[in-house]
């Protein structure tokens, strides 16, 4: 059966085509249009299959490249990978990649091979049997990578959601049970303007906002609830995790003690307690939220989005922990460059502008 109804087999089995049904249709589609030149029949219909060969490979080579080209330019972060591995597992970003790479490696060896074969063929039905040949083994070749591609992609969309945090700045981590009042909070303490509601899981994944905090910024990200079940987290529980652990300077730990929240404070407590043990390095830093509907007896900070109490307070806390690096953050797009020298050498180099500020902290 001709390679290009084979795929088509292949999709209408399958529902949806995978990634090489496309690949290999644009290169053959390309391949198809070359032009050879030459004194005779022969020459040309030798020169029609060498060229065959080097535009479906060069074609297929670059559709490859595009799909791992996102992973390379810039390379995800350590906190990045670690949220790949959480949802993805642990090696399969990296699988993939090689696995891509291989097959490119193959697809190089196949064309220059099939070349230096090609000059020796015989006749046009020697060459074509050998265009035939070849344009199978490419297709087992991207065929076989299919699954690779997919899940390039996939991950790909995953990252798309997830903010780029940089590693080099101060970062609070808002966390705690579901529907406590994280995003409120978060909205409050920075630029970032999440989805509120009243029902558990409204964040399902993390999202940043910024606070500038005078003499750096600091990235305040929004988290999914955590209900604290050992060993039976979900996929956004997960991922809350994952960014106390990887991304970090501080976590806010948010308590709801209102009777608006189906688990109790102890139920709470719990999760903060063996989060303090899992992650002994890091600073805590307890508020009890809503503090405008129920307040109860404690050392903990008591504050509330929706009135603003306690929220200068709050912020001596966080800064107590956040060391000032004495840096501008390296963010390329926070920093304006100067456009001109400064106007004597004594003065030094002029000191960039920042853009992006997000929310000055009293
Ligand atoms: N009265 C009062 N209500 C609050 C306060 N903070 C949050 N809420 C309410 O509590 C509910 C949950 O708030 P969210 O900020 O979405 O809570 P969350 O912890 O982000 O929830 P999930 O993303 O689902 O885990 C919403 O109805 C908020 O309006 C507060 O300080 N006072
Ligand atoms: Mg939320």
């Amino acid at each position: 059966m001709p390679i290009r109804s084979r795929a088509l087999v292949r999709v209408k089995k399958e529902g949806t085509p995978p990634p090489s049904v496309a690949i290999l249709d644009t290169a053959f589609h390309r391949a198809s249009l070359v032009t050879p030149h030459g004194d005779t029949k022969s020459a040309r219909d030798r020169l029609r299959a060498e060229l065959k060969v080097v535009r479906s490979s060069a074609t297929v080579l670059r559709h490859l490249g595009l799909e791992t080209r996102r992973f390379r330019r810039p390379p995800p972060t350590d906190f990045e990978r670690s949220l790949v591995g959480a949802r993805f597992g642990d090696d399969a970003l990296d699988r993939s990649l090689l696995r891509i790479r291989r097959a490119e490696e193959r697809i190089r060896g196949l064309a220059r091979e099939e070349g230096r074969t090609l000059r020796g063929a015989e006749g046009p039905d020697e060459i074509g049997e050998r265009i035939r040949s070849f344009y199978g083994r490419l297709s087992s070749f991207v065929r076989e990578v299919d699954p690779d591609i997919s899940r390039l992609r996939a991950i790909g969309r995953f990252l798309d959601d997830r903010p780029r945090l940089d590693p080099a700045a101060p970062t609070l981590v808002v966390a705690g049970f579901p529907n406590v009042g994280k995003s409120s909070l978060v909205a409050r303490l920075s630029s970032a303007r999440p989805r509120v509601a009243d029902y558990p899981f409204t964040t399902l994944s993390i999202a940043v906002g910024h606070a500038d905090l005078g003499f750096d910024r600091l990235q305040v990200v929004d988290t999914p609830g955590v209900l604290g079940r050992a060993g039976r987290s979900n996929s956004a529980e997960t991922e809350t995790t994952t960014t106390v652990r990887g991304a970090a300077t501080v976590v806010l730990f948010v308590i709801d003690p209102s009777d608006r929240s189906e688990h109790s404070v102890a139920e709470q407590e719990s999760l903060l307690a063996r989060w303090r043990a899992e992650f002994p390095q890091l600073p805590f830093v307890v508020v009890e939220t809503k503090a405008d509907l129920a307040r109860r007896p404690s050392e903990n900070l008591k504050v509330s989005a929706t009135t603003g109490e306690g929220i200068d307070t709050l912020w001596k806390a966080i800064r107590a922990h956040v060391v000032p690096s004495g840096e501008l953050p390296p963010m390329e797009e926070s920093i304006v460059e100067p456009e001109s020298p400064p106007a004597t050498p004594e003065a030094g180099p002029p000191t960039p502008k920042r853009r992006k500020r997000g929310v000055a902290v009293p």
